[in-house]
């Protein structure tokens, strides 16, 4: 059963994540990026890339097309459940190609780092050398840094154009620090959201009270994004758009909010999921019972990500 560690404190989920990260980023089993609808020169979609596909069709689909600003995957309340959905297909590949059923997905403890002062906030030891590397367009140090003369480096093969639609691309991961958001998180931050006593609340969208909405990152204060989307902006670059999963950072911090469900979920003033399953339909998508968007893979509810023990646990749920 995987363990989910945090990538500072540990040496050896950092040395695996890369070496899994960079093998399923070349592992090209899967369909093409004409099968795929996705527009450029066609070539085979990689294991690794097959993720960004998927979240951003899910990002960019509305079902029924009267939800307010819910997707299928955001802005609501399946956004936990369908990133858990997600991420635990994605350390099954990492398993696999690392032939280690007990590998976790690392996290990243942002607010750790967001109660640095700002200015140190990108001197993170994650930024280093020997984890996800440094800043740039492209990105040039580091497991992910881009280099023209070798084929193996790291490389955005997938993207999204200005009309926000897939196409293919190749070059260099990019990331610019501390531009659209001038801090991370805080610890205060994620605890007012813990202390939320709803998960979610009416009307299940940015504008909800609640748990989900606070960690999602939508109810603005001081006018700046938070928690998971803050995380998102802070990051910049490649980070920002519905093709963001192409950084290995975005699981670090998906995984991180994930954890921070996780210890919510393990209080003992923990809320039920919402919406319930006769819900309105317009909640269609984001009900307890209802299928989540899945790629090539069978789907399933949020009901069935509710409990996780037998896949994995952190080892640690302090937030
Ligand atoms: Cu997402």
């Amino acid at each position: 059963m995987g363990v989910r560690r945090n990538i500072l404190t540990s040496s050896q989920a950092r040395t695996q994540y890369v070496e899994g990260a960079r093998t399923l980023k070349a592992e090209f089993l899967g369909p093409t990026t004409s099968d795929l609808a996705i527009g450029g020169p066609a070539r085979q979609v990689s294991t690794w890339d097959l993720f960004v596909v998927w979240h951003h069709i899910a990002m960019n689909r509305f079902t029924p097309p009267s939800q307010s600003d819910r997707n299928a995957a955001h802005r609501g309340p399946v956004f936990l459940p369908w990133h858990r959905f997600m991420m635990l297909l994605l350390e099954l590949q990492f398993q696999r190609v690392l032939g280690d059923r007990d590998f976790g997905l690392p996290y990243w403890d942002w607010a750790a780092d967001g109660e640095r002062a700002p200015g140190q906030q990108p001197g993170s030891a994650l930024w280093g050398p020997d984890a996800m590397g440094g800043q740039g367009s492209p990105v040039t140090t580091g497991p992910f840094a881009f280099d023209a003369a070798r084929p193996d480096s790291w490389r955005v093969l997938i993207d999204v154009d200005v009309q926000n639609r897939l196409r293919s691309v190749d070059r260099g991961l990019r990331r610019s620090f501390a531009t659209s958001a001038s801090a991370l998180p805080r610890r205060s931050d994620v605890q007012r959201a813990t202390g939320q006593t709803a998960y979610d609340e009416s009307p299940w969208s940015t504008t909800s009270g609640g748990f989900r909405n606070l960690l999602e990152g939508w109810q603005p204060v001081a006018g700046a994004p938070h928690l998971h989307n803050r995380v998102h902006v802070w990051i910049g670059g490649d980070m920002l758009p519905s093709s963001s999963p192409n950084d290995p950072a975005f699981y670090l911090n998906h995984c991180n909010v994930d954890r921070i469900w996780a210890a919510k979920q393990a209080s003992a003033a923990s809320p039920p999921y919402v919406p319930t399953a006769g819900a309105s339909a317009a909640l269609l998508g984001h009900r307890i019972d209802d299928q989540m968007y899945a790629l090539l893979s069978s789907s399933l509810t949020p009901r069935q990500m509710l409990d996780v023990s037998r896949w994995y646990t952190y080892d640690s749920l302090a937030v």
